[in-house]
Formats: C-alpha cells, structure tokens, sequence
C-alpha cells in the first residue's frame, strides 16, 4: 500500500494530538491482558476489538486484547510501530466517523513465534480467547464439521513442532494450560460457522483425539475450557489506500493498520465464560443462553443473501455489493429468497420479523460509502454455502416445502465456478476446494445438468439429503440453464 514518505504515524506520542472525538476511550498501553484473539483482519479490528474497548471503559478490568495474526508480518509490524493503535471509520452517505481504538495491549506474528503465542494460552491472566480466523482455517468439512486435517495440521498433531496452524496452535496451548494448571478458559468462535461453538468445541475434541492426547488432558479439555456460540455481525470490507488517506485526513497523522465499517454492529454471546469476561454488555452485545435463533437468522437472512449478491453481482460485471444492489430486480428477487424460502426455513428468535430484518439487511448492502467488493464475498463459497443456503434448503425441503430462491444462489455459485462472467471475463475461483470443484466440473457432462450434479456429488460440502433431492436439483438445473442462455439482467427480469 502507498505510504506517504515523511508523514507522521500514528502512536502513542501522536495521541493527545488526536481531534478530541477521535481519542481512544481507555488509556492506550495501560491495560493489561486479559483475551487473546486469533486473527487480527478488519473484522476484528471493527468488531470485537470496538465492543472490547468500550467494556473497558464502562466497566473496568484486565481486559486488553494481545492480537495475534496469524501469518500477516507487515500488520504485525505496522501495529508494532503504532504501538497497537488503529482507527476504525463508520461510514454512511451522510456521515463519517472516525476513533482510535485503544484495546490492543500487544500484538503477536504466530508464524514467526508459535511458542509465544502458546505461552499466551498456559497464562493464567489470560481467561478468554476469541477467534475470526475464517471459515476454512478450522479445517472441519462444511457439511458435517467432521476434521479434515491438511498435513500442516497432522504434523501438528502428530510431532513436536513448533504448531503452525490455528488449530494446532489452540491445542498445545490448552495442553500446555493444562499442564500448567492455569485455570479454566472460554474460547469464543467469532466467525460464521453454524453453531460456532460447537464448531470450535468439536474441532478441539477431534484434534485432541487425532494427536492422541492424555486421558486428564481430554478430561481437563471438557471440564475448564467453555466454547459459548456466538453471533457477530459488522459489515466491514478489506481496507484499501482509500481507507487509509480518509483516516489519514480525518486524523491528521497515517495510520496504516486503518479499517472502514458501515455504522451497524451486532454481538450474540452465549454467557458460558467460566474465568469471567470483558463487560461486553455494557458495550451493547446481547449476552445469552442460546445465541442458536441469532445465528440462524443471521447467516441465512444476511450471509445467504450476500452470497447471493455477490455470486450474481459477479456474474453481471458489478464491482461493489451496492454496485449489484442496482441491478434491475436483483432487490425483488432477493426479498422473495428472503420471504419466500428464509424466513419459513427456521424459527426466528422471540420477536424477529425476518422479513422486516432483511429490510434492514437490503438497506445495509446498499450503503454508497462502503465498497465492499462482490469477489471478497464470492470468496471460499464451499465453506459458506451450507450454513448460508444448503441449511435452508435442507429445513424447507424437510417440512415439504420448496426451495426455489434458495436453488438460483446455489446455480449461481455454480456459474460462478465455471469461472466466466456474462461478459466473458474470467472470474476467480478462491477456495480451498478450487482444485477439486474445478476437477469435478471438468470430468462432468458439459451441460448445466452435469454441472450440477457434479456440485451436487460433493460431499464434504452438500449435505446428503439436498445431494438426493430431484426438486432441488430440477431446480438448480432450470436456473443454471437460463443463466447460461440468458444472463443475469434477463434470468432475473424473468424471474420477479
Ligand atoms: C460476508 C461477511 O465476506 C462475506 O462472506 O458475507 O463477511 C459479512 O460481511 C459479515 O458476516 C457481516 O457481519
């Protein structure tokens, strides 16, 4: 990223000269660590890192975040030289706003120190850990959460190196904190898995038994270590030299470690910490018993539909969520996946209109200010799809009903790996089951039929009971075929 040579930084010096609003809202580098978090992206920095530092402020306690990123050296060297300061901007047509936060109290590269970042986990001052680390790293199947370990992470589990992965490095930690008999711990999944708690907990329980851990530490595992689900919600894009020169202009000094977020900010946490927790309350999260209902209406009413936005906004040459959002019937043929398939698919928490919710969701995507790109969301679809489209149709399907909305995301994600936009241009496929989904198609019939029931045959990703499903796949077949023939504009025209 372009830096402006001679410009001044942002740090702890650089703070009293900060506009009044923009001032972080405890005392940078005076707060001790309490919560490790894996996974130091823009996600984190506008999410938890925020509701962190306001809980601090409120309520007190040894609650500064120690960030680890796991692979990304020159964040970890830019947060160095800020001393752990960034800003985060709220963006919306009519206002921006932008605050340093001042949550982190270190920062940790796990690639070039994976026995500090095990260190971390066996301290007793630290009794939570948080993780955005994305869907994949957790190297479970998407279908089933059963482990599939990549041979990074057997040898792991398997010799004594240094761990070179989240999961291997969450698992020496809490054998190490075992060892060391340092007290019970909460390990919060912060990314959108279905039932991420339980995610987390299943991953850890799979490892310890892969790496053939003791007896006691298994039983130590299960008795002192909490994983309550979550819901985190934020709309928060990549930052680009865009993001950074605002902030650099609404700062007065460069911050390279800047992210930008829609206003909107959400947090469910299941209250299951058994060393305590971070005020997160006082900060506006929802604590409760079962963040299930949250999660559901969450990944299925705003995930679903921006994968939707993104395959079709892809597909039809649109740069931005918001570009796509002014594609002609794009927003009719979203209420109606929403309406229509959505919100019959599961039970809402008490009092949510899904309907009303995916209102709020449209108007969201369409904020002018934040460009978040349709090729980010577009992004590890296998590891997406299921609990944002697959889960729907699978629920709708199980109570007789039709799945048809859902069914066009699904052969839009299709069309999308066949790699070629309407206009031709090539599209690419990021995910970590590119190789095999792009096998499977070659090997296929060179028909939207073929097409399908290679996607279909994926086991790892569809779940078996849509796999078997001759509506479904009628219907992914129908919608694959007139976006084949017709495009986008006209698939969607025909369609509302
Ligand atoms: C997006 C999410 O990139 C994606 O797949 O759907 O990152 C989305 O922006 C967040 O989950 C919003 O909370």
């Amino acid at each position: 990223m372009a830096v402006t040579v001679g410009a001044s930084r942002l740090d702890l010096g650089a703070v009293r000269r900060l506009p009044a609003g923009a001032r972080p809202l405890v005392r940078p580098g005076t707060v001790p660590a309490g919560v490790v978090h894996l996974g130091l992206g823009a996600f984190h920095r506008a999410h938890q890192a925020v509701y962190t530092e306001q809980a601090i402020a409120l309520a007190g306690g040894d609650w500064g975040i120690v960030g680890v990123a796991p692979r990304n050296a020159e964040l970890v060297r830019t947060l160095t030289a800020q001393d752990n300061l960034f800003s985060v901007s709220t963006l919306s047509a009519a206002d921006r706003r932008t605050q340093v936060i001042g949550a982190l109290a270190g920062v940790r590269l796990a690639a070039a120190d994976p026995q500090a970042v095990v260190a971390l986990l066996a301290d007793p001052a630290i009794r939570v850990v948080t993780l955005t680390v994305t869907e994949k790293a957790y190297q479970l199947d998407p279908a089933a959460g059963t482990l599939r370990p990549d041979p990074d992470l057997v040898a792991d589990l398997t010799t004594g190196r240094a761990p070179a992965t989240v999961p291997g490095l969450l698992v020496r930690g809490l054998l190490a904190r075992s060892a060391a008999d340092a007290g019970p711990i909460a390990l919060v999944s912060c990314d959108n898995l279905p039932a991420n708690g339980r995610r987390l907990r299943g991953l850890v329980t799979q490892s310890l038994a892969y790496a053939g851990a003791p007896q006691p530490a298994v039983d130590w595992v299960a008795t002192q270590v909490g994983f309550p689900g979550t819901m985190v919600d934020r709309i928060v894009p990549a930052s680009t030299t865009e993001t950074l020169a605002a902030a650099h202009r609404a700062l007065g000094v460069q911050d390279l470690a800047a992210v930008a977020a829609e206003p909107y900010s959400q947090w469910v946490i299941e209250d299951d910490f058994p060393a305590g927790r971070p005020a997160w309350e006082r900060a506006g999260a929802v604590l409760c018993a079962d963040a299930g209902p949250w999660e559901r209406l969450k990944l299925r009413a705003l995930n679903g539909v921006h994968s939707a936005t993104a395959y079709l906004g892809a597909l039809a040459g649109c740069e931005t969520i918001a570009d796509a959002l002014t594609l002609p019937h794009l927003a009719t043929v979203l209420r109606r996946l929403i309406a229509e398939d959505v919100a019959v698919s599961f039970v809402p928490p008490d009092g949510v209109d899904v309907v009303g919710y995916g209102e709020q969701v449209l108007e969201r995507f369409g904020n002018p200010a934040i460009r978040h790109r349709t090729l980010q969301v577009a992004m590890d679809g296998s590891q997406k799809l299921p609990q944002r489209i697959l889960h729907t149709i699978a629920d709708l399907r199980a109570a007789g009903r039709p799945a048809r909305w859902a069914a066009l995301v699904v052969a839009a994600w299709i069309r999308f790996a066949q790699g070629t936009g309407d206009d031709g241009r090539s599209l690419p496929l990021d995910d970590p089951l590119a190789e095999r989904i792009r096998a499977a198609l070659a090997a296929a019939p060179q028909t939207p039929a073929g097409a399908v029931d290679a996607v279909l045959a994926l086991d790892e990703v569809v779940p078996p009971e849509v796999a078997a499903d001759a509506e479904v796949r009628a219907d992914v077949v129908a919608w694959l075929t007139d976006l084949h023939r017709h495009g986008v504009p006209a698939t969607l025209a025909g369609a509302a």
